[in-house]
């Protein structure tokens, strides 16, 4: 039995982040000015760092690679962020799968709560911009409003509790990939058609309060109207079509019998 007044021979900080293995991935499209704000963020206990560059015609390649020297540089076979967010994660070799954008809106020193939520049991974390803790000053009123409305017919078709819907940010055991299907998703949607396939997978989500800062430099590549059609397009496809997992009961929650059942079943581990 441990002593609790004997000393631990590993730093409390080095234990649980060091047995999963972390790959962030990094869409970015013209991202060069952006870069040296965000990824020097990434903790140093990741893993790999991976960016799927979107044909950019300025230097963000080389920028990344100067400031990372092992960063994993790949490319999309389509245009889009969700055909740059397919390539990355299949390039991804981590048990856990971050993904952050490049513009410095998301803060990748909130990846330890996303990994730690996937550590005590969820599948997939997503973050929220509208939990208590959260906040944006990244979007105007008519995305609020889009957003809002989009995730309520999320809610409603799917029985989902989301507090957000497209948002950049999110985190997820490698394992899910075997469960949803990004193929045909190109565009600003892919975040929604994550979020519907995990609730439909009946996959342990959770959200986690993020704060999304303004864009540092450039132009955002969402048009509004297109891409909000996209999404709106993607709920009712979706929605139309039976869910297979229709009678599966929800799945079971965190054996609690069962000593860290919650990484253990995605890293392989015995659990005795
Ligand atoms: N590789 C790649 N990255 C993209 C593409 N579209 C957007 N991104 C990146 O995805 C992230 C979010 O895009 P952004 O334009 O900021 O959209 P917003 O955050 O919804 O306003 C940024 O890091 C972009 O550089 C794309 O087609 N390919
Ligand atoms: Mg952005």
């Amino acid at each position: 039995m441990h002593s609790i007044n004997k000393p631990r021979s590993r730093s409390r900080e080095a234990l649980p982040l060091s047995l999963a293995r972390v790959s962030v991935v990094v869409p970015a499209m013209n991202e060069e000015k952006n870069l040296e704000h965000v990824l020097p963020r990434i903790p140093d206990w990741v893993h790999e760092v991976i960016l799927v560059d979107g044909n950019s015609k300025d230097r963000t390649v080389e920028v990344a690679r100067s400031i990372l020297p092992e960063i994993i540089v790949v490319n999309q076979d389509r245009k889009g962020k969700g055909a740059a967010l397919r390539a990355g994660f299949r390039a991804a070799r981590g048990d856990i799968i971050v993904m952050i954008d490049a513009d410095g809106s998301t803060d990748p020193q909130e990846i330890p709560a996303y990994v730690g939520t996937l550590m005590s049991g969820a599948d997939f974390v997503k973050g929220s911009r509208f939990l208590q803790g959260g906040g944006t000053d990244d979007m105007e009123w008519y995305r609020r409003f889009g957003n809002w409305g989009l995730m309520q017919l999320v809610n409603f078709r799917f029985g989902g509790h989301y507090t957000d819907l497209c948002y950049g940010y999110a985190a997820f055991w490698r394992d899910v990939l075997d469960k949803i299907d990004l193929e045909k998703v190109d565009g600003f949607e892919v975040e929604t058609s994550m979020n519907i396939q995990v609730l439909r997978q009946r996959l342990q989500v959770q959200e986690v309060a993020s704060l999304e800062h303004p864009r540092i430099h450039g132009k955002s590549n969402l048009r509004t109207i297109p891409d909000g059609w996209r999404v709106l397009r993607t709920i009712i496809t979706m929605g139309l079509q039976p869910n297979p997992n229709r009678t599966a009961r929800p799945r079971r929650r965190i054996d609690f019998t069962r000593p860290n059942a919650g990484w253990n079943r995605h890293i392989g581990m015995p659990n005795e």
